[in-house]
Order: C-alpha cells, then structure tokens, then sequence
C-alpha cells in the first residue's frame, strides 16, 4: 500500500514538473545558446578566393567586401565533423528534437568605407537571423587569427530572452546597443555554437588592409525543411 501511494506521489510530482517546465520553456523565445569551443583544423581548411563568389549587398559604390563559398559536409574536415556531433544532445535539446544541417559556408569579410558602415552589407548590424522563424543556430569557427583589427564576431552578451529588442529587426540601419558585448576573437580554430536565431548579433567590420576568414554551418528544427538530417549525416560517425 505504502509502496503504492509513493508511485502515485512520484508520478503527480512529476508530471507537476513538466508542465510547469513546458510553461516556463514556452515563455523563452529567445533562448541563449553560446558555447565557445576550439577545433584542431587541416591548412586544407581555408577560404579558397578561386572559387569565391560575392556575398552580401552591394555598397553604393558597386563594391562587394564580402567573398563566399559552400562546403558540403563531406569536404568538411573529420575533426569539424566530429565537433558538430558532440553538441547533437545540445542541439537536440535546443530544437526540441530532431534537427538539420544546412550547407557549411567559408567567407572572406574586408574592411567597408565608413560612409557605408551603417548600411547592412554583410550583417554588420544588429540582427537576428530571422530565417524561417527565430529557431536556427550555427557552429562559427574563424579561420584566420581574429583580434579587434580584424572585424570579429560580435553579439549581445546577456541578451533577453523573452522579448524581442525594437530595433534590431530592422536590418536597414543599426541600433545603439549599451549593454555588454561579446567578440570572437581568438586563433584560427576558435569556434562558437550560437543561436544566431534568438541573440542579436552582428559581423564587425576589419580595419581597412585587415581581413577576416570564417566557417559556419547552421542547424534548423525539421519543419524547416532546410538542410539535410542530422540523423544521416552523423550515421557513420557513430560508426
Ligand atoms: O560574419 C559575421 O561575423 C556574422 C554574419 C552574420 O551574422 C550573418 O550572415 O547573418
Ligand atoms: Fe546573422
């Protein structure tokens, strides 16, 4: 009989517990996701200017400063493939399940003339990467040794995550930003898992002579339908 209402008392407890944990999940659109992390990578693993094509919006000059080529998952090398397997149960965790893998892309970002630091050319303004919706993120590594000088990675440090900043959906013209931020600077092989679907973000831009070379690859929940099975792609590495 004791043994009973215990088994009753657990299964009221824990039920209790997840809808709570349902209602409380369901409040966070804006879920945080930064994890950085580092991958040893082969010289081979490079932004390669033959196969480049422009990236980006056009500056009123006609100029491009940005330079981009696809990766497919099975040119990328075993170390990154390995690095994306190990956050599967993150990411499963973050989409709610099974998710996709979208094409890798390796880019070259140059300096922008100042006159046209505001306009978003290449993501250098405050944004959301709103795709479908607001549930995507992306495994970032730099490629080239990335200081201040060379325009890196920037995002809000503690940003919220139940409200949507005014502002930053408007990719037209930046937004001023005071609270703390955050840049991936570091050494070739440096990496970051971000939801660039929920954190407000942006590319920054290299001093004029500097450049700098990045991987992504981003993750989107099923419905999507963009990218391909993680589930597939992760099949021989589980050997
Ligand atoms: O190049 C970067 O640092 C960021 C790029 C980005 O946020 C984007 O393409 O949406
Ligand atoms: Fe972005």
């Amino acid at each position: 009989m004791l043994q009973l209402i215990r088994k009753i008392r657990s299964w009221f407890f824990d039920e209790r517990y997840r809808i709570l944990h349902a209602f409380n999940v369901y409040k966070i659109k804006f879920p945080r996701l930064i994890i950085k992390t580092s991958v040893s990578i082969p010289d081979s693993f490079a932004f390669d200017e033959k196969i480049a094509i422009p990236r980006g919006r056009q500056a009123p000059d006609g100029n491009h400063y940005s330079f981009t080529h696809e990766i497919t998952w099975s040119a990328l090398p075993l170390s990154v493939q390995k690095e994306i397997f190990k956050f599967e149960s993150v990411l499963r965790l973050y989409f709610g399940g099974d998710f996709l893998i979208h094409i890798g892309n390796i880019w070259r970002n140059i300096g922008i003339p100042t006159e046209f630091s505001s306009l978003d050319i290449y993501s250098q303004v405050w944004h959301y990467d709103h795709v479908f919706d607001y549930k995507n993120a992306q495994l970032f590594i730099i490629l080239s040794d990335t200081t201040e000088e060379h325009g890196p990675f920037e995002f809000f440090k503690y940003s919220d995550e139940k409200s949507q900043y005014a502002g930053v959906e408007n990719r037209q013209r930046d937004v001023e930003y005071s609270g703390e931020v955050e840049k991936l600077t570091g050494n070739r092989g440096d990496a970051l898992l971000f939801a660039t679907g929920s954190i407000p973000h942006r590319a920054g831009i290299p001093k004029f002579g500097n450049h700098r070379d990045m991987f992504s690859i981003a993750f989107f929940p099923k419905y999507t339908n963009i990218g391909e099975d993680a589930n597939l792609l992760f099949k021989e590495l589980k050997g």
